[in-house]
């Protein structure tokens, strides 16, 4: 399972949680942690996200918040980005890149991924393929960008890569942005060190960026800090995101690093290909554009249902009003989902029986108001002691019933009021209604 899947998971089960209690948020935790380290982030890490997170998360203050849920998820996507490394700016400007890194990192794909985004961003984009070291280099980037419109430069079968370099920026002269993908090797030796430098002397680029295969996890650290020590690293360009569990580890390495992440690669197509912020990469981990869409599905669920929000929030509460809303509701399914969609963000701690009495309240309050003529419906304030008796005899309730549900209905207006206001405790209110 990647990162992505695990976290979105995760985050669907709190949206979906009836009850947010410290059990279940313990679990989260847990969940969290485990979907962490197999993404290969390092240990250390993923502990100090973890304790941060049981911090946050475990107080009252949080439990205690009505959209308990959102603040979670919240807290667990502020967590995330900040053990993620930074993104950076690229002008958009003329500029040369040089692009190094180890064998089938994905150099020569990202050679022209990177050419098209510039390209489409409306700069006259070039390649120089001075991989001199893999025979198919040449054909394999010329192939990749000529049909993009892209230009491209290289000396087949030519030795000298610091030669091609220097033919390629008289060539490409009238070119805005020129990339240049070099030649990798298994591992970083002396010779790939030897050419990198003189290459960069040649070309002296704007920007150095190490492409890494996403797969290594936090391995990536080593290799990053191994690259920046031999020609000195503006960012990183992080390859194959789509293909790997271990994506956490190379996204992770770069914070410890300090050399920002410039692109991600999720596939092989040329367009598969972002620049990185952290935000919205985790907003996207995190599945949270569809939490949203998946709120405003809940929405139109209630519009459709009628339960109008707008009314709630309005003034005109009677007590017809309030068993419309609460009819509306009951078609709805569990009571305790309906809260949970609420727009205004009822997530409480409910328990299911609670509802029990509602749905019997519920009852009992018709056959009340069954006995309630339209004046007392619109208007419960002229509701009076004799009218009291009148209605219980009528119902065939008792006065304490009739003046339950008065009692239920103001207070559940001054809910309403409350929630024009901002501020509710609705916990305690809540509990005053006996719901
Ligand atoms: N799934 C996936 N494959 C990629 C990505 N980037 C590169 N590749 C593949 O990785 C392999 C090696 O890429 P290449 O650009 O030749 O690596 P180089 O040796 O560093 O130049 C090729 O098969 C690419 O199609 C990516 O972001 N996702
Ligand atoms: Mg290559």
């Amino acid at each position: 399972m990647s990162l992505g899947e695990a976290l979105k998971g995760i985050v669907k089960k709190i949206a979906r949680s009836t009850r947010v209690d410290r059990y279940f948020l313990e679990e989260v935790i847990r969940d969290v942690q485990r979907a962490l380290l197999q993404a290969d982030v390092n240990v250390r890490h993923v502990m100090s996200l973890t304790k941060s997170l049981r911090e946050k998360i475990l107080t009252s203050d949080i439990t205690t918040k009505l959209n308990v849920r959102e603040a979670v998820i919240k807290t667990l996507y502020d967590e995330i980005v900040s053990i993620i490394g930074d993104g950076m700016d690229i002008p958009l400007k003329p500029q040369k890149i040089m692009l190094v890194g180890l064998q089938g990192s994905g150099k020569t794909t990202t050679a022209g991924k990177l050419a098209i985004y510039f390209k489409n961003r409306g700069l006259k984009t070039g390649v120089i393929c001075a991989d001199t070291f893999r025979p198919g280099a040449y054909d394999q980037l010329k192939q990749l960008v000529e049909k993009e419109g892209i230009g491209f430069f290289g000396i087949k079968k030519e030795k000298d890569a610091v030669k091609i370099v220097k033919e390629g920026l008289r060539t490409l002269k009238d070119y805005n942005v020129i990339i240049v993908d070099t030649a990798g090797r298994h591992a970083l030796e002396d010779d790939l060190i030897q050419e990198m430098v003189q290459i960069d002397r040649a070309l002296s680029p704007d920007q150095r960026f190490l492409v890494i295969d996403a797969a290594i996890g936090q391995l990536a650290g080593k290799q990053a800090s191994a690259f920046h020590e031999a020609v000195g690293l503006t960012g990183i360009i992080v390859t194959k995101f789509d293909g790997t569990a271990k994506g956490g580890g190379a996204l992770s390495a770069s914070k410890e690093t300090g050399i920002p992440i410039a692109f991600v690669g999720t596939g092989e197509r040329l367009d598969d290909f972002e620049k990185f912020d952290p935000e919205r990469f985790v907003s996207r981990l995190l599945g949270l554009g569809d939490l949203k869409s998946l709120l405003e599905k809940a929405e139109e669920a209630l519009k459709e249902e009628e339960i109008d929000a707008e009314a709630f929030l309005k003034g005109k509460f009677t007590l017809k009003e309030m068993y419309r809303q609460l009819e509306a509701m009951k078609k709805m399914g569990p009571v305790s989902r309906i809260f949970d969609m609420l727009p205004f963000g009822f997530s409480l701690d409910i328990k299911d029986d609670m509802f029990e009495t509602t749905e019997e309240k519920m009852k009992k309050f018709r056959v009340i108001m069954d006995s309630m003529t339209e004046e007392e419906l619109t208007n419960p304030k002229i509701i009076d002691g004799s009218r009291i008796q009148r209605i219980a005899r009528g119902s065939g309730t008792s006065p304490s019933e009739v003046r339950e549900l008065l009692k239920y209905y103001k207070t559940m207006k001054n809910v309403m009021k409350s929630l024009r206001g901002g501020k509710i405790p609705l916990k305690k209110l809540m509990k005053r209604l006996g719901v």
